[in-house]
């Protein structure tokens, strides 16, 4: 007991409270729950005691308090329980009921507002209804959500959870007092609002005035509890990791909520919310297909919903043999090496680790990579270089220690939204956000320094800032000294560095530099964010290097509030990475050239060889093809068809392989080039652990049935083995798990029994009961020295750069609502409706100077290909740039990109492309 503990008498008890603790909550905390509306048990949301659901008295106090915003103060006398609060208790909700519409006819018969009302003994309302046409009722407006104000008791929370939790600042109250009600930005209908459609305010909102639209809609109508089952799992988009509850009615997801997992503290995104339904699409696979003998030439040329003109039904045992007997014959007449594996980063650890099993013992070599390759290979090489290790050193969570933080071509609000709302949180308490990034993306009105700088210029800012840093004496020498190896050496060659002439490069003038070094290096914690504006290059290693060196410099590394985090993207991206879906090195980054490495994984794995040389790369993969030293491919969950670079290219390599089975849950771009086609269940349809982006193990959990006869991919991956004549017997995923726990130090005291019970652990983890540790590398890297390095990065330009005939630039990325190629988003309901079609992004003043207004079409032209595609008018995008998302095949952004690669992570350059953009029109008015 410290002696700050404060001691109250609760109901005629002594009890404590830690300082700052509300009345309400020592009350929860000793087991009983207040009734309350307006507060919210949940993290991130303040109280706001403004509905007087939860009054208690005081002794010596005249009038009642809101438990939930009156602090516990020494010697305080609360009584929770007495007639006089639970008077007027009942009263406060029977005059919020008498203005609700009647249960019966609720919006949401299971809203928090009657369970609260039934726990005071109260159905109905004494009163007469108050304004029965007070306010305007429905706004149906928006795709995923109805506002019915009828319900509203003005308590605030939507506001909270929109302006504080999420901080998108949509929702406001207009009006006050009685009268008060949301109204979404400027008194607009929700659906034409600038409303992201995140859903906080639905989750939080206590009596149904905002609801899922799915369950207004639905048969179960006006409530929310309506459902069968609800399970716990995670959300199957993003690095972030988001836990979600599950609810389960008739085998369907009838809606989402986000639960209080370790990453999202209870917050979801729209996709996470509202994009569920993709599972349950009528163009799910959901039996095996064999190509027809009488099929089509191979090419994009099937109807996803009508495949019978190119493939037949096959039985499970048929399709099983036909897919194992292809690729075995493959390696037979022409080695193992003709046969190369693309994993998935979609589905489970357990997954990730039998593909790459399966690839080098039943074929005997390497050749097995993943999306990771096209992602933060680059980043993953220079962290391995010069810290040792390719995970982050901090997870996300921790900016809410950090002073300063560096969030550097990546665009969180729209690629890791649960994140970002941690990162705008950050800003509003006064944090110090810099945000690097060619495209003035919305973090910029959250930013405390934006550098729209050129593209592809990192390195030439980046180093120009650590110059300054140097320059100014501005580093710490103590940990430099300490923990790191080859500073001189760096500091000599950022001398030449200067950002008088790094600012005609980079286009931020040196001014800029200057206080952007001050700021990061004068800060006690700082955090360095970053995404695929950095990777992405043919200088991806480069520019990670820099940042490493960056943090190395000022000692931001290691302690709370510091560290070094590639916002990784996938759902299991770390995860399939870790296992070891990667062509170089074993799970938990053990290379393939190394004899003891090796020794241990052909004990483990009853005696097959491992060959000791690293395999090919998935672009290096796709060359091969057309060189038709890979014949025959295995590819589960991915789409390289749509997602590789220079796409055209890719296709036509996909074509000329003699045997591809593509084990996906759509018949895919990628599975139109299939001679086998898998059908496997979607992760809600399975159980299985994931790792997200920091480092937390999570356990993903079957909600609903497969479609069909989809199996489980662990399922399917096993029977091909048996097919190959591995004999594996698996029976669960945790059989799995626990072998890759016996190979894999990373899980050391990380058990499948743990993740029933815990849901998530972070590793490194130290002892069986330790939740695991967010920040690593206090005391040391795991380098042979145990030092970090500090690697010197020299400006490289991009591979091709603008001229007469391509004389603007190209970038590709993302938008919040679609996933990658579009494969389960342009499928879920909700967020095809909000996104319904491809357009390109481009300045005003490019749209005028082009003749075109926006949602005409242009011609994108690049040395790989052309296409046409509708215009969007967009001020964050420089005028002599377009932006062009990569999820539609109607307008496939991979046509147009380079495949040219960076040296050591060997991911192509999607960020930067020379491009010839045209009016369509003209096009056509010349050709009439
Ligand atoms: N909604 C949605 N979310 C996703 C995904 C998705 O498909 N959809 N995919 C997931 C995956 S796998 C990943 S890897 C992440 C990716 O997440 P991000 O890394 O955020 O991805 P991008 O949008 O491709 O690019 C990020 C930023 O890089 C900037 N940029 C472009 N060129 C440069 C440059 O030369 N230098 C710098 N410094 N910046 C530049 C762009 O302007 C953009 O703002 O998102 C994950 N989350
Ligand atoms: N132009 C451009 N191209 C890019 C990028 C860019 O920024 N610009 N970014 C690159 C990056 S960072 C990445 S990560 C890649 C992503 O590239 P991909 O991984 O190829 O893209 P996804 O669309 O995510 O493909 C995932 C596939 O898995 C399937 N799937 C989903 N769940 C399951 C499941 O449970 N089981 C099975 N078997 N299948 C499942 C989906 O239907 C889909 O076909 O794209 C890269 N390509
Ligand atoms: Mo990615």
């Amino acid at each position: 007991m410290t002696d700050d503990t404060i001691r109250i008498t609760l109901d005629g008890r002594q009890v404590e409270a830690a300082p700052g603790e509300t009345l309400w909550q020592v009350a929860k905390r000793h087991g009983t729950t207040i009734p309350h509306l307006c507060h919210r048990d949940a993290p991130g949301y303040r109280p706001d005691g403004n509905c007087r659901a939860c009054m208690v008295s005081v002794e010596g106090e005249r009038n009642l308090v809101a438990s939930c915003i009156r602090q516990a103060q020494d010697g305080m006398e609360v009584t929770t329980e007495g007639t006089r609060e639970v008077e007027a208790r009942r009263l406060v909700m029977e005059l919020l009921l008498a203005d609700q519409p009647a249960r019966s006819e609720a919006h949401d018969a299971s809203a928090h507002i009657w369970d609260m009302a039934a726990a005071q003994g109260i159905r109905e309302s004494r009163f007469p209804a108050l304004e029965p046409d007070r306010v305007p009722l429905l706004d149906d407006s928006h795709v995923a959500m109805s506002v019915n104000l009828d319900a509203c008791i003005q308590c605030n929370l939507c506001v909270r959870a929109c302006r504080e939790v999420q901080v998108n600042d949509v929702i406001g109250m207009a009006d006050r007092g009685h009268d008060a009600y949301p109204v979404f930005d400027f008194d607009d209908p929700m659906g034409e609002s600038t409303c992201v459609a995140c859903g906080e305010c639905v989750q939080a909102c206590p009596t149904g005035a905002l609801m899922p639209s799915s369950i207004m809609d639905s048969e179960q109508r006006g409530d929310r509890a309506d459902y069968d089952e609800e399970v716990d799992s995670v959300c199957p988009f993003c690095g972030v990791g988001c836990q979600v509850s599950l609810k389960v009615k008739d085998d369907r997801i009838a809606y989402v909520q986000g639960i209080d997992g370790p990453a999202n503290e209870g917050r979801l995104c729209v996709k996470g919310r509202f994009g569920f339904d993709y599972i349950h699409s009528p163009e799910r696979l959901t039996v095996p297909l064999i190509r027809r003998e009488d099929a089509p030439p191979k090419g994009l040329n099937v109807d996803p919903a009508n495949p019978w003109t190119h493939f037949r039904e096959a039985t499970w045992d048929e399709a099983l043999k036909a897919a194992a007997t292809g690729l075995a014959g493959l390696r037979d007449a022409h080695g193992g090496r003709s046969v190369a594996g693309f994993g998935s980063a979609k589905c489970t650890n357990e997954e990730a680790y039998l593909f790459q099993k399966l690839i080098r013992t039943g074929f005997g070599h390497n050749n097995v990579d993943h999306c990771t390759r096209l992602c933060h290979a680059s980043s993953v090489a220079a962290l391995q270089e010069n810290v040792g290790s390719g995970a982050v050193t901090a997870g996300f969570n921790e900016i809410e220690n950090a002073d300063v933080a560096i969030v550097i071509g990546a665009n969180p609000t729209e690629n890791h939204p649960v994140a970002a709302t941690y990162f705008k949180q950050f800003a509003k308490r006064g944090g110090e956000l810099i945000v690097i990034d060619p495209r003035g993306q919305a973090l910029k009105r959250h930013a405390s320094h934006m550098l729209q700088f050129r593209p592809g210029t990192d390195v030439a800012l980046l180093n120009a800032i650590m110059h300054v840093i140097v320059e100014e004496g501005l580093h710490d020498r103590q940990y430099i000294d300490g923990f790191t190896d080859g500073f001189e050496g760096f500091r000599a060659h950022i001398a030449g560095f200067d950002p008088e002439r790094m600012s005609e490069i980079c286009g931020i003038d040196a001014e800029t530099i200057r206080t952007v070094a001050r700021v990061f290096a004068g800060a006690q914690r700082g955090m360095i964010f970053w995404g695929m504006g950095v990777s992405q290059h043919i200088h991806g290693t480069d520019n990670a290097r820099c940042l490493i060196a960056l943090a190395l410099l000022c000692g931001h590394v290691g302690r709370p509030g510091t560290g070094l985090h590639p916002l990784r993207g996938q759902n299991n991206v770390q995860g399939a990475s870790d296992a070891g879906l990667i062509p170089m090195v074993m799970p938990d980054y053990a290379s393939v050239m190394d004899d003891e490495v090796r020794a241990l994984y052909r004990d483990l794995w009853g005696g097959t060889e491992i060959d000791p040389q690293p395999g090919l790369t998935v672009v290096e993969i796709v060359e091969a093809m057309h060189a038709r030293q890979i014949r025959g491919m295995y590819i589960l969950g991915e789409n390289p068809a749509m997602s590789d670079p220079d796409v055209e290219h890719a296709r036509d390599g996909l074509a000329m392989l003699d045997h591809l089975v593509v084990q996906d849950i759509f018949l895919t771009e990628t599975a139109m080039f299939a001679d086998v086609i898998l059908p496997a269940a979607a992760f809600p349809e399975k159980t299985g652990t994931v790792t997200n982006t920091n480092r937390q193990v999570q356990m993903g959990r079957r909600a609903v049935p497969a479609p069909g006869q989809a199996r489980e991919d662990w399922r399917i991956v096993v029977d091909l083995a048996r097919q190959l004549g591995l004999d594996w017997s698996y029976a669960d995923p945790s059989e799995i798990f626990a072998e890759m726990t016996r190979a894999m130090p990373s899980l050391d005291n990380i058990t499948w029994d743990r993740l029933v019970t815990e849901g998530a652990v972070q590793y490194p983890c130290p002892s069986p009961n330790s939740p695991g540790e967010s920040v690593v590398f206090g005391d040391g890297f795991p380098r042979a020295d145990g030092r970090a390095l500090f690697a010197p990065a020299r400006v490289t330009p991009p591979a091709e750069t603008p001229d007469e005939d391509f004389p603007m630039i190209l970038t590709t990325g993302r938008q919040l609502e679609h996933w990658h190629t579009g494969a389960m988003t342009r499928r879920a309901t909700v967020l095809d409706a909000m996104e319904p079609g491809a357009t390109c992004s481009l300045h005003p003043s490019t749209l005028r100077r082009l003749g075109v207004v926006a949602g005409d079409k242009v011609r994108l032209t690049t040395r790989r290909g052309s296409l046409e595609v509708a215009t969007r008018s967009d001020r964050a995008v420089s005028p002599d740039m377009v932006f062009l998302p990569f999820a539609y095949v109607e307008a496939a952004a991979n046509i147009l990109t380079n495949a040219a690669l960076d040296p050591y992570g060997k991911i192509p350059e999607f960020k930067y492309s020379a491009v010839r953009v045209e009016s369509a029109g003209a096009e056509e008015l010349a050709a009439e």
